[in-house]
């Protein structure tokens, strides 16, 4: 015991310059989290089984912009089904299209009425990144296997999140301030709730679609 809190002591002076440049670094990384707030909570209906797959998100924050992130989301399609089933990205962004099966798919997006593009993909072949630049919802069908479809939910910030399979959502890096809050599902009618949130703050926020 004693022998060893000695060497302890003994080897402390010589770490004494990176402990503290470390230490440095991780308080102002968590400043920075810190700084921003939590919104979590339940998204319920009566109208259908669940409510997975409900995009829970931030709207538009007047005057304010945001750079896409430099690594495309991914829709994998495995086993004649797109995965994930829904997907938000932030406009500009853009999203991998990868075709895990064997066999032959395609895809065929659409933006209201609009195709914007529609690609064959080979089985296992090179996946295709493609860019989106307007808000909004974006079908993803393959003519192939007509009962396959996706959702890409272009948005104007970062701030989403979809539900898991019991509805819940979370938010995280909220930065202070106010906020309209909404829903997106491929059926249920959409909610828009405003929203208040405090730096450090979690708010929970469940709500129901119709
Ligand atoms: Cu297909």
């Amino acid at each position: 015991m004693t022998l060893s809190s000695e060497s302890f002591k003994a080897a402390r002076p010589r770490r004494v310059t990176p402990f503290v440049i470390v230490s440095v670094a991780i308080s102002i990384g968590l400043a920075d989290v810190t700084s921003a707030g939590t919104i979590t909570g339940k998204v319920t209906s009566l109208l259908v089984k669940d409510t997975h797959h409900t995009v829970v998100y931030i709207d538009r924050i007047e005057g304010k912009t945001f750079d896409p992130p430099p690594d495309p989301g991914v829709i994998d399609q495995i086993n004649k089904e797109f995965v994930p089933h829904v997907l938000p990205i932030l406009k500009g962004g853009s999203v991998s299209f990868h075709n895990t099966d064997s066999f032959l798919h395609n895809i065929h997006t659409y933006q209201g009425r609009r195709t914007l593009f529609n690609v064959a993909v080979l089985g296992g072949g090179k996946p295709i990144t493609k860019t989106f630049h307007e808000a909004g919802k974006v079908s993803v069908l393959c003519d192939v296997h007509p009962e396959m479809a996706a959702y890409i939910l272009v948005l104007e910030t970062p701030y989403s999140a979809v539900t898991d399979e019991e509805g819940q959502y979370k938010i995280d890096n909220v930065p202070s301030g106010s906020y309209t809050l909404k829903t997106w599902h491929e059926t249920l009618e959409a909610v828009s709730q405003p929203v208040t949130i405090q730096s450090n703050e979690t708010i929970e926020l469940n709500l129901e679609l119709e």
